[in-house]
């Protein structure tokens, strides 16, 4: 590494009440144990690439605020090595276990495919020679399929098949080096997969184009022996006004109709759900009931925006309740905690990146520790157990079971003359016992 990037070389500890300057974690203790398990392991943390060394600080009203000396070096490649040099010297700082990135954030866009991918693998070496001395391990990799004009109207879902080529070239290029680099995940974010105007929008095809390429993606991980976990991130809207992969639902519902349920999970990140008009909690418990809870990408939107703000996630109670649903869940398996998170373009020191993720990581650390409390003191899961409970008995189970048609309840109600009354929901009780853990 040439010139120090950040003002100190010491990584981030755990510190408790003695961590004062933001720059030591005041919760986040990697080795204390919660429910039995270590919180690192709990909470696998990433440090997402195109965020933190690869986003300039514009906006559509103006361009860099960062002035990052790596993204203006003559040589493109040599800003790719000095880029992945304050990475990793961030990874290190940070104590993080894991990063993730997309082909475009790591290196640049050659004149032709093969140039681009020679660039990506030349900086998946150095990755690898990093790792080899580096705690930091891959979350995932993914392919950018969104940037260049070639992928205006799509990848996989483009009217041009050739389109469809080039980007199964570009996922095979970096779901074969995040396999090499020992990858936990791969991901599939459908980028511009989605449609601006019906007019000229065929989505019979589209979505059986879809589906082929997942599929492929499926084939070839197997064929090259990937034991990662393949993730799909939903978002409802921007870059598209109508995007395929809106929510969980809407991607549970495709994976059936593709008969990949059991190959593919989900990647859920805080302000795609909300954008869908969710709450974080409701998809993490959704994908949690369905079985395909794979990973997250932490980060949290603006309630008055309609777009993507991507802000650091701060809001205890919501991480509290985040964490809650993913232990219910049975956790994140191969997946993690990344932070696809970016500082907001007024923090341009060079030392608000840690500050960001120390914080974050914190937040997201007692968030963990209320969701655990939540758990061992069992008063919120007996409620709803007790609330469910008629299900747990003969009859609940015999009409799950199919074991009574519409002819024998009509009967059975009749016959003994059933009343039900209904019960309270409780819903103030609870939030007052929320409040009680916090
Ligand atoms: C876009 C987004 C992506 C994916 C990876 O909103 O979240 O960065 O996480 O392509
Ligand atoms: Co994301």
């Amino acid at each position: 590494m040439t010139a120090r990037f950040f003002t100190t070389e010491k990584p981030a500890a755990y510190k408790g009440a003695r961590a004062a300057n933001g720059l030591n974690f005041r919760w986040y203790d990697p080795d204390r144990m919660v429910l039995g398990k270590r919180m690192e392991d709990h909470l696998r943390f990433a440090v997402c690439y195109w965020h933190s060394f690869t986003w300039p600080g514009g906006d559509p009203f103006g361009g860099e605020t960062f002035n990052r000396s790596w993204m203006h070096d003559a040589d493109p490649m040599a800003g790719a090595r000095a880029k992945a040099d304050v990475a990793f010297e961030m990874f290190r700082l940070l104590d993080v276990p894991f990063f993730t990135f997309h082909d475009r954030d790591i290196a640049p866009e050659g004149t032709t495919l093969a140039e681009s991918n020679r660039n990506v693998r030349a900086i998946g070496e150095i990755f690898a020679k990093k790792m080899e001395k580096a705690k930091v391990r891959l979350l995932w990799g993914t392919a950018n399929l969104f940037s260049n004009r070639r992928f205006m109207a799509g990848a996989a879902t483009n009217p041009d098949p050739e389109v469809f080529a080039y980007a199964a070239a570009q996922v095979k290029n970096v779901l074969e080096l995040t396999h090499e680099l020992g990858g936990a995940n791969y991901v599939l974010w459908g980028g511009r997969e989605g449609y601006e105007t019906l007019l000229n929008t065929d989505i019979r095809r589209e979505l059986a184009q879809l589906g082929r390429f997942l599929t492929m993606v499926v084939e070839h991980k197997q064929k090259i022996g990937f034991k990662g976990t393949i993730l799909i991130e939903p978002k409802p809207k921007e870059p598209t006004k109508h995007q395929y992969d809106f929510d969980v639902g809407t991607i549970y519902g495709m994976l059936k109709a593709y008969d990949l349920e059991k190959e593919v999970k989900i990647n859920i990140e805080q302000n795609h759900a909300i954008l869908a008009g969710h709450t974080f909690e409701h998809e993490l418990a959704l994908a949690g009931a369905l079985g395909i809870l794979g990973s997250i990408d932490i980060n949290r939107g603006d309630y008055l925006l309609g777009w993507d703000t991507d802000q650091f996630a701060m809001n205890i109670p919501e991480m509290a309740l985040a964490a809650y649903y993913i232990l219910k869940a049975g956790g994140l398996g191969t997946g993690g905690y990344n932070f696809d998170a970016k500082i907001r373009r007024q923090s341009i020191d060079p030392d608000d990146l840690l500050i960001a993720h120390i914080a974050s990581m914190d937040a997201c650390a007692r968030g963990l520790l209320i969701a655990a409390r939540i758990i061992e003191d069992g008063k919120l899961d007996a409620f709803v157990a007790d609330r469910y409970s008629g299900w747990d008995g003969k009859e609940g189970k015999a009409i799950l079971a199919g074991k009574r048609s519409l002819d024998d309840l009509a009967a059975q109600v009749h016959k003994r003359n059933l009343e039900p009354q209904p019960k309270s929901g409780r819903q103030e009780y609870l939030e007052r016992l929320i409040n009680d853990y916090l």
